[in-house]
Parts: C-alpha cells; sequence; structure tokens
C-alpha cells in the first residue's frame, strides 16, 4: 500500500519484522493514521520465535518520529564540515549531485567514483552496488571487513556456509565462540536458555566474562587472538580420541590427512602456553563439543583482526570433521524456498556485472583477491585502500563518495585520517536519518525513510522463513528510500549517457521484493498478512547440493586458497599486539579490546535519544582490579588510551571489574555525542576509532585490520571528567 494511503487508515496491526539489526525480529505493529504507535515482538515467527530487543521497540519508533530527524534535504552552505546547511528540494539535491558525478566521471573515470554502505545484509547494500555499476565503477566499500568478513571468507573459502543456522533448539551442546548473545542476539540468547534447560551443554570461549560465560558447563578464557591454538588442539583431540566423525570426513572433507599432520604438533600443553586456557580445559572441551549433535556459534570476537580468517577457519575445520553439518542439533547450511532470489545473487549475478576487465580495476582486486576478487564474499573494495586513494590518488584518484548507511567517521578505524580522506573529495554525498560525524562533511546531506517507512523481503536462516518488513508508517518528512534515491541519480545520470539503467531495473521497492519472490511458490498477499513465510528444506543433501568449492567437499586444504598463493591449511597467527611487542618497545604493554556492545545503542545509532543516553551515559572501558591498581586507575575515572600507529587518542570511564583479564581493557564503539559542537560532536574525543589505526597489519585473505584487539598504553587518568554540554542543551 502506498504510504499516502495509510493515513485514512483506523487502527490496525500489521505483522512486520524489525530491520535495525540483520536480524529481523519478527514484529506486530500498531499503526493509528498513518503512525506506527506501537511495536511488539511476533511470538509466531518461527526466526525470532518472541525474542526481540529494546532498539527494536523503542530506538526505531523515535527514530522515526524524534525532533532531530532529518526530513529534507540538504545542501552544504558554509565550508566543509561547518554544519552549515540549507533545505533543498529533492530534485534540485540529485540534480546537482547527477551533473557534479557526470563531469567527475567525464574528468576522472567512473572508478573514480565510490559507494560505501554496511553490505547486502541490507536492501540498500544492493541499491548502492547497483547503483555504482550503473555508473561504471566497481568500487564500492562494505563495512565487513570490521565485521563479518573473515568468518564469510573462511565460510567461502572451506564452502561452510552455516552463519546464522545454528539449530540450537535440537542440541546436545552449545559451543560458542566470541559471541556474546545476551547483548547481541535476542533470538540465540532466547535459544541458548531454553536449551540449557532441556540439558544442553554449553561451552564458552571468550576472553571476557559474559552473561553466556556464567552459564556455562565449561568456560575457556584464551588471551585475545590466540583461538586458533585452542580449535587446533581441540581438532588434534578428535582425531587422535578418533571422536571425529570418519563417515563425513571421508565422503565430505577435502585435505583431512593434510589436517591431520598440520595439526599434530598443537597438543593440548602447547596450545595451552600460547592461549592462557589450562591443557586439561582444552581437552575437556573437546570431548563435550564431539558428544554431538553439536552446535557451533561464532562472533565478532574472533572476526576483524589481522589473524582472523585463520582463526575462523580453524573452528570451521573443528566443525566439519565433527560432522555437525546440515544435521539436527547442528548446524544447518543456508536455506532458501525454491526460486528464490537473495541480495547476493544479484550481485554475483553476470547480468549485473560489470566486464571483468572493469572488476578487475577495483581498488584491494590485485593484494585482496579472495575479498575483492570474484572468489571474494561481496566483491567489495579494500577500505583503508580506498581511503588511501581518496587522499593520494594512489592506485589511481577517487574523487567522489555516497556514503549510505554507515558512519564512518565513527565506525571506520583512525577518524582522523577517514576525516582528512572525506575532505579530500570533490564531491561527498551522506544519506542518513540524523546529521552524524560522517554526514556533517557531506556537500548534500539526504534524509531517509526509516525501517517503519519502507518494505523489504529478506530469508532469515533461524526459521528458516522469508520475512516481510512492512512500510507500515506514513513517511515523516521528505524523506526517500534509497531505492528512490539511486533510481533519481541513475535516470539522471542516464540522460547525460553517464550511466546504464539496466543495472538497476526496479522502480519501487515492492517491483524489487516481488524480483525476488517472482520464482517462488510465495503468495505476496498471504506474505504480507502474516509476516512470513515458511518453507520446506532438506537436511544433509549433499549430493544434490554439493558444498561450493572446487571439490564439492568442505575444502580443510583449501584450493582456492593455496591457488593465491594462501597457506590452504588452518594455522595459528599470532595476534599482532604480540608479533609488534618488541618494535613498539613495550611502550603499549597493555591489550586493548574494542565493540563491546551495548543494549541501548547500535553502533553510533541512537546516541541522540534521551532514554538511551540514560541506559549507557557514557563510553566505557573494563579493567581488572589489578590492572586498575598498577595505573591508579580508580572505578569510575576517565582514562586516555593510544594505540601503537593511531593518530589520535581516546577517553573512556573506566569500570573497574574482574569480567575482564589482567593486562586487557575492554570498551565499545561508535561514541560520539550529538549535543556537542560540529564537526566532531566528540567523535575526536570518546570514539574509541580515533584512537585505532587502519593501515597496519592486514588479514592476507579479508584484508580486515586489528581492530578486535590491539597493543595499547594508557596516556592519562583523571577524574573527574571535564564539563560537556548536556543532551538537554541540545538546540535540535
Ligand atoms: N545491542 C546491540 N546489538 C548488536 C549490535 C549493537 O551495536 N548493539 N551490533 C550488531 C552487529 S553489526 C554485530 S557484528 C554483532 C556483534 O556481536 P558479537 O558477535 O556478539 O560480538 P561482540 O559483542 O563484539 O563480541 C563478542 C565477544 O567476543 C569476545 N572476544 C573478544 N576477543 C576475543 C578473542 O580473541 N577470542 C574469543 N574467543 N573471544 C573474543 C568479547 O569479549 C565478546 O564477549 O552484534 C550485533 N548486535
Ligand atoms: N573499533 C571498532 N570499530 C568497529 C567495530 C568494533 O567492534 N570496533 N564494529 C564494526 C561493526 S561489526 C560494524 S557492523 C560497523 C558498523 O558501522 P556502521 O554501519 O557505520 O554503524 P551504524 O552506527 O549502525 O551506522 C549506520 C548509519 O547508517 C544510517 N542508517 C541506518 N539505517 C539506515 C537505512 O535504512 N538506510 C540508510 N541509508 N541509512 C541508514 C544511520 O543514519 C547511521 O548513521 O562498525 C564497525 N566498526
Ligand atoms: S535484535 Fe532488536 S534491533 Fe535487531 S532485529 Fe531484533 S528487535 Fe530489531
Ligand atoms: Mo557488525
Amino acid at each position: 500500500m502506498p504510504a499516502s494511503d495509510l493515513s485514512s487508515q483506523g487502527p490496525s496491526t500489521q505483522p512486520s519484522s524489525c530491520w535495525e539489526c540483520g536480524l529481523q525480529c519478527g514484529s506486530i505493529l500498531s499503526v493509528a493514521n498513518g503512525r506506527v504507535t506501537d511495536i511488539k515482538p511476533n511470538p509466531k515467527h518461527p526466526g525470532s520465535k518472541g525474542a526481540f530487543c529494546v532498539k527494536g521497540i523503542r530506538a526505531v519508533h523515535e527514530w522515526t518520529y524524534q525532533a532531530d530527524r532529518l526530513r529534507t534535504p540538504l545542501r552544504r552552505v558554509g565550508s566543509r564540515g561547518s554544519g552549515n546547511f540549507q533545505p533543498i528540494s529533492w530534485d534540485d539535491a540529485l540534480d546537482e549531485i547527477a551533473d557534479r558525478l557526470a563531469v567527475i566521471r567525464e574528468r576522472t573515470g567512473p572508478r573514480s567514483i565510490v559507494g560505501a554502505v554496511s553490505g547486502i545484509h541490507y536492501s540498500r547494500g544492493v541499491f548502492m552496488a547497483q547503483l555504482m555499476r550503473a555508473i561504471g565503477s566497481p568500487n564500492w566499500m562494505i563495512n565487513q571487513d570490521l565485521c563479518g568478513g573473515s568468518r564469510a571468507t573462511s565460510a567461502r573459502m572451506t564452502g561452510l556456509n552455516i552463519a546464522m543456522a545454528e539449530d540450537i533448539d535440537h542440541t546436545r551442546c552449545i559451543l560458542i565462540v566470541g559471541y556474546n548473545p545476551s547483548i547481541a542476539d535476542p533470538i540465540a540468547w532466547m535459544a541458548i536458555k531454553r536449551a540449557k534447560k532441556t540439558g544442553a551443554k554449553l561451552i564458552v570461549i571468550d576472553p571476557f566474562q559474559t552473561a553466556a560465560a556464567e552459564l556455562a558447563d565449561l568456560w575457556l578464557r584464551p588471551r585475545p587472538g590466540t583461538d586458533s591454538a585452542i580449535a587446533l588442539a581441540m581438532i588434534k583431540v578428535l582425531i587422535d580420541e578418533k571422536l571425529y566423525d570418519p563417515a563425513f570426513v571421508a565422503k565430505w572433507c577435502f585435505g583431512f590427512d593434510a589436517l591431520a599432520q598440520r595439526v599434530s604438533g598443537w597438543t593440548a600443553d602447547v596450545a595451552a602456553e600460547t592461549s592462557g586456557v589450562p591443557a586439561d580445559d582444552i581437552v575437556k572441551a573437546a570431548r563435550m563439543y564431539s558428544d554431538g549433535p553439536s552446535v557451533f556459534a561464532c562472533g565478532h570476537g574472533i572476526d576483524a583482526a589481522s589473524n582472523a580468517v585463520q582463526m575462523v577457519r580453524s573452528y570451521h575445520s573443528l566443525v566439519a570433521i565433527s560432522g555437525n553439518v546440515d544435521r539436527i542439533g547442528g548446524n544447518r547450511r543456508a536455506k532458501r524456498p525454491k526460486g528464490f532470489r537473495t541480495y547476493s545473487d544479484i550481485l554475483f549475478d553476470r547480468r549485473f556485472r560489470l566486464p571483468p576487465d572493469v572488476e578487475a580495476e577495483r581498488i584491494g582486486f590485485k593484494e585482496f583477491p579472495l575479498w575483492s576478487g570474484p572468489l571474494g564474499f561481496q566483491m567489495a573494495c579494500h577500505n583503508p585502500s580506498v581511503l588511501r586513494a581518496m587522499r593520494e590518488g594512489d592506485p589511481y584518484p577517487v574523487r567522489a563518495l555516497f556514503a549510505s548507511g554507515v558512519n564512518i567517521a565513527l565506525t571506520y578505524p583512525d577518524t582522523a585520517t577517514t576525516i582528512d580522506s572525506l575532505k579530500s573529495l570533490d564531491l561527498f554525498v551522506a544519506a542518513a536519518h540524523t546529521m552524524t560525524p560522517t554526514a556533517v562533511w557531506a556537500d548534500y546531506v539526504l534524509p531517509k525513510t526509516t525501517t517503519l517507512e519502507e518494505e523489504d523481503v529478506a530469508l532469515v536462516q533461524q526459521g528458516p522463513c522469508v520475512s516481510y518488513t512492512a512500510a507500515a508508517a506514513e513517511r515523516d518528512g521528505d524523506v526517500r528510500n534509497d531505492l528512490e534515491i539511486a533510481r533519481g541519480l541513475v535516470d539522471r545520470l542516464a540522460r547525460k549517457g553517464a550511466a546504464d539503467p539496466n543495472m538497476l531495473p526496479w522502480r519501487t521497492q515492492r517491483e524489487f521484493n516481488a524480483y525476488l519472490l517472482a520464482e517462488t511458490d510465495i503468495d505476496f498477499a498471504k506474505l504480507q498478512q502474516d509476516g512470513f513465510a515458511t518453507f520446506p528444506f532438506e537436511l544433509g543433501n549433499f549430493e544434490k547440493e554439493p558444498f561450493a568449492t572446487p571439490s564439492g567437499k568442505v575444502e580443510l586444504y583449501s584450493q582456492n586458497m593455496a591457488s593465491v598463493g594462501h597457506d590452504p591449511l588452518p594455522d595459528y597467527v599470532a595476534p599482532s599486539y604480540l608479533t609488534e611487542k618488541a618494535a613498539i618497545n613495550d611502550t603499549y604493554p597493555l591489550i586493548l579490546q574494542t565493540g563491546m556492545r551495548e543494549k541501548s545503542y547500535h553502533h553510533s545509532r541512537f546516541r541522540e535519544q534521551p532514554w538511551a543516553r540514560k541506559v549507557s551515559p557514557d563510553p566505557f572501558v573494563h579493567v581488572s582490579p589489578a590492572t586498575a591498581a598498577k595505573y591508579q586507575i580508580a572505578d569510575g575515572s576517565w582514562v586516555t588510551v593510544k594505540t601503537p600507529h593511531a593518530s589520535g587518542q581516546c577517553r573512556l570511564k573506566a569500570k573497574v571489574t574482574d569480567q575482564t583479564l589482567d593486562g586487557v581493557l575492554v570498551t565499545g564503539v561508535g561514541w560520539w555525542r550529538p549535543e556537542q559542537p560540529a564537526p566532531h560532536f566528540g567523535a575526536r574525543d570518546i570514539n574509541i576509532n580515533s584512537a585505532m589505526s587502519y593501515t597496519q597489519r592486514w588479514d592476507k585473505a579479508s584484508g580486515s585490520a586489528d581492530t578486535r584487539y590491539v597493543a595499547c598504553q594508557i596516556v592519562h587518568v583523571s577524574s573527574p571528567e571535564p564539563k560537556v554540554p548536556t543532551l538537554a542543551a541540545n538546540p535540535g
């Protein structure tokens, strides 16, 4: 139903799914006079089964209706970053942006225009990729090198496409690694608690004492970044004690003997020395996990680091040899209804791709073929190299950026350099909901619809099911969705001969959603009515659907990795805080772990909402009592931290707790204060990425930099915090 029809409707309820994070929890929206008045979990939704979070209930609603929302396009009138903008019409904004893009395209080529988004978890990612391809540019930046990129790279190399498809409800043992579901994933957290009640065992591998660690039967507490050692030793236990699945290994694993050879030196004692986890616990964990069916669930804790692909691959190999693949109580492979087109299908569809010689120009293609090349997870650029191209013109100039759905000044490491890169552009356009530390540098800021105003259809592996998100709310402002923005630009550019409209054939979200479902049996009206559609699926259908690797098996020995000269087998790669130790001369004696999630925020989102700030008023850093004593840090004092290769530093408020290991400081991500002055809104002060680097060691396969754990020093400790303007003082 078009949004304009909604205001005439009386009160009603609409099943939907929350799209504020990738989980898509089923929701029931109450709607009156075109406004969503209430958001509740939908217990019937097969993916979330009633799970939901406070962001989905409160933050999403406020995001749509708050005074601070951007409601009209803006054109910059002052100098870059001055925060001075003037409202303009959509036609003027899109005309001017298209004119300027056409000039840049003519002058420095299509490849000098780049799009930035979070990835194709969201439909906006597809529209951004296709907008760039329409212009003829192979360059799009996703933020997955900072998120799930190493897990996805390992999944592609091994063929284990098991993400988000854990059958926790039917398992006997849950192995959780680097994953904090009590905050980050209410669906998994509810399922884990259910499974525990019915007798499943829980093993948690995490340096931090999370709620899951407290619930665990066995908690292994490694030094950050040393997980490969544990996984390789667990593999060795399974092999030595014949606890692996010989039938699955014989039929569906490639390279078992080579793997056995590789782990032969990884005794539990060696792993204990490397990781700090007692050898007995490693053996116990291996035996417990092998008493299946067992399910493996990993998170960001073993991703987004320069040794992450090898870490994830070590665990993926453990899962494979245990045989817990695509069986009840194990890790399902991704399912879909017959004929369903995923976002990924579109991205890899030859019809929607640029010629190979143009794709080969993608920044990162040569250095990171398993990330930016055709074998890559989403064939995206290597971000730090793009930022360098903006500043230095190397390997070629990048002159324009369109960023939508990302707040890169806060969420990319090294804030100062990111901002310098943005400042060096000829054209920067940002699409956002509120004025952010990224959008403030833009020449044009385009106001976005929120997820209550957008219609989406997507697969949810937790069900599995197809989930429907309703455009239930009338648009609150002169706002547009990402497809409308991309279309507006493609149409204008096509008229100048500067874009190929066939790359973006959909005119509306409804048309796009119908395209995804076109070859399925799913009835759209019923999907709308129920909010989801289940579909039949098979388990263990390996003959019919072999693993997507050269051998058609799970590749413990990856032929694709071998083909580009990478280590084809999993191994232990020491984290850079250890390998760098000598070089940095012990000036950085501590370890900084970043990214701990907070219940009321989604990364940088919702800092303008008073209720969320009340729940979590300050950027925290967890410090162990011994470390606090050593550095004279009192609970509640402010600690300034710095890492070896960063251009800036960051202030954080100390929480002294033995939840963290001695010498390991644990903080979050995404902090700013919208009420503070433009352009930084605190982003150069309390945002951890101002104290991080994006250019040190990169994972050879995923290109990820070290953002999970890095060496760090404490520069300063003070108490109390210097006075800053309060949220109530926020002028708008
Ligand atoms: N409320 C809320 N929920 C969110 C988000 C949010 O911002 N707010 N963000 C969403 C997004 S995009 C993501 S990617 C997910 C992330 O959520 P998760 O995947 O759960 O990741 P994190 O919470 O970053 O970290 C998980 C755990 O990894 C541990 N860890 C750190 N280093 C290591 C290590 O070397 N080894 C091991 N074994 N563990 C380690 C940490 O101590 C932490 O407990 O959350 C999603 N959910
Ligand atoms: N140091 C460090 N850095 C990290 C992390 C870490 O743990 N440590 N975590 C990383 C991870 S896992 C992730 S996923 C990234 C997150 O990085 P980002 O995706 O940049 O994080 P968000 O704060 O969610 O920013 C989303 C922005 O997009 C806009 N937005 C939200 N929804 C929509 C929409 O529907 N359409 C459009 N067009 N815009 C929208 C909002 O206005 C918001 O400003 O950060 C990464 N950065
Ligand atoms: S976890 Fe929260 S934000 Fe994410 S989809 Fe579910 S309700 Fe929405
Ligand atoms: Mo993420």
